[in-house]
């Protein structure tokens, strides 16, 4: 391919053929969503919903304006803007097919950490029905130890005091409200896309407690007037590498600085619960319920828990994706047992999912050859990640007297890997974590009391005192610190 194309709005025309582009003009699009968090998982997720809904067109008024709070997002700010907002979707099927998409559905994307009030503008305006959020496990700034909000935050403190400065999104989620409230417009819906538990339930507690310690009467009216619908989203994400960029460069010619490659598979379910209207996304796939527990406890339980599992054996065996851990028939039967019989038997029956073809079609997700999603980006954020993904099972399985075994060696295995930061092979493994000083420092006190790890009580709560839990446990550090070998490990299990 000789001739290359930048992507942005004045080229969308010249692009080839194979790849599908906006069909509705992107001019007339309002801003009715502003979405903060802009990474790869909004953009595959939300954004894809959102710009299918698009193509059918009357969704003009649904345009969605980024938003990034810390610095961390200028990257990502700064590729997007210089393409007018727009990236491409590369959807890669396990047979090889691939789809192509440049999504045009974002109409801005501001930075708050550079100007607060570029947030706060959006998010206050008329037309904006829709604050939604993808602030990853960790953001929503629990003490998970007490459950509760963490005002000791500095930038808490900090946001408490600056209301019109705020740099966390619980202030700016509390000032945009306030100043609606003052013009008599309509509160926003507030729609978490976060793996957690009741991620709507949260969201209105954490905004809530930090709006009643600014302004109880604004609490009060937020507390009313908004809404916080619980949802589950599903579409495995890989980080954007090198080789997605030249792919499309040697294919199409197109130059896209930050596109997206993502499995077909998408799912979301959402309450409907939308204060102020809300886009039809059931037009392009989205299941709209009453209760969405059950379908939330089932993915974090079994898809993103599995990621964990695969995740944290795979790192310390050397495997660098998911796709080869369950290539490995020990590491896919270790899986599937701990679905089986461990996870499985915890859940509620979910409505319209037959729970073995879920986790069938799981497995097979995981092991899409094109889709290169590394075991670095499942590790990362445990200390957020394990407490959501396996702790309930564990806890459920304590009470029903069920199976701990394969839940004890991932914790284990994640203990080593912190302990170590070596695969079995002696090459490195990074911990990627907020808590990592705490969680290697206490890894490597097991040398003189194997149950330090577990004694993070903010991961695991009262865990190091389950002796059912603890004497399995304890058994599989002394193996692990004898051999490094996890797969032995693994073999012993099965
Ligand atoms: C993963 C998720 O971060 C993780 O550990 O399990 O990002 C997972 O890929 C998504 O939730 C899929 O929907």
């Amino acid at each position: 391919m000789n001739s290359t194309v930048s992507l942005r709005q004045s080229s969308l025309s010249q692009l080839p053929p194979g790849i599908i582009r906006p069909r509705y003009d992107r001019r007339k699009l309002q801003t009715g969503i502003v979405h903060v968090g802009v990474g790869g998982f909004f953009r595959s997720h939300q954004a894809s919903y959102t710009e299918q809904l698009m193509q059918r067109g009357d969704a003009a008024q649904w345009g969605i304006c980024g938003a990034g709070l810390r610095e961390a997002d200028r990257k990502m700010h700064d590729a997007l803007r210089a393409q007018d907002f727009l990236y491409t979707l590369i959807e890669k099927s396990p047979d090889g097919h691939i789809d192509n998409r440049v999504i045009g559905c974002l109409t801005d994307f501001v930075l708050g950490c550079d100007n607060p009030e570029s947030v706060l503008q959006p998010m206050a305006a008329p037309a904006t029905k829709i604050v939604s959020l993808t602030i990853t496990e960790g953001g929503y700034n629990i003490d998970h130890e007490t459950g509760e909000f963490d005002f000791s935050n500095p930038d808490v403190i900090h946001d408490l005091e600056h209301p019109k400065r705020p740099r966390l999104i619980f202030g700016f989620l509390t000032e945009a409200l306030r100043r609606r409230r003052d013009a008599g417009l309509s509160a926003f819906t507030v729609q978490s896309c976060d793996n957690i538990q009741h991620n709507g339930n949260l969201t209105r507690k954490v905004v809530l407690d930090f709006a009643d310690r600014q302004d109880p009467d604004l609490a009060k009216w937020i507390d009313v007037n908004a809404s916080f619908p619980n949802a589950m989203v599903d579409r495995i994400t890989p980080a954007t590498t090198d080789a997605d960029i030249n792919y499309l460069e040697q294919e199409f010619g197109l130059l896209d600085q930050w596109p997206v490659t993502c499995e077909p598979f998408e799912q979301w379910v959402i309450e409907d619960k939308f204060c102020n209207g809300r886009p039809e996304w059931e037009r392009v796939g989205v299941h709209f319920v009453d209760d969405v527990t059950p379908y939330e406890t089932m993915k974090l339980r079994l898809l993103n828990a599995g990621h964990s599992v695969l995740g944290l054996l795979g790192a310390l065996h050397g495997y660098q994706t998911i796709r080869e851990c369950v290539e490995d028939q020990l590491f896919k039967e270790f899986l599937r047992n701990y679905l089986d019989l461990e996870a499985t038997p915890t859940l509620d029956a979910v409505e319209g999912i037959d729970l073995d073809a879920y986790k069938d079609t799981l497995i097979k997700r995981f092991g899409n050859p094109a889709i290169r999603d590394s075991v670095a980006r499942i590790c990362q954020g445990s200390s957020d990640k394990i407490p959501v993904f396996m702790i309930p099972t564990i806890i459920a399985n304590l009470q029903r007297g069920g199976n701990i075994n394969y839940a004890a060696l991932v914790i284990a295995s994640w203990c080593h890997y912190c302990a170590r930061q070596s695969d079995r092979h002696g090459e490195p493994l990074e911990v990627n974590d907020l808590m990592k000083d705490e969680l290697i420092a206490a890894a490597r006190k097991t040398s003189d009391d194997k149950l330090a790890f577990l004694k993070l009580k903010s991961i695991f709560g009262n865990l190091a005192d389950e002796e059912r839990f603890t004497r399995v446990y304890e058994s599989m550090i002394t193996a692990l610190n004898a051999s490094s070998d996890v797969a032995n490990e693994m073999r012993g299990i099965l």
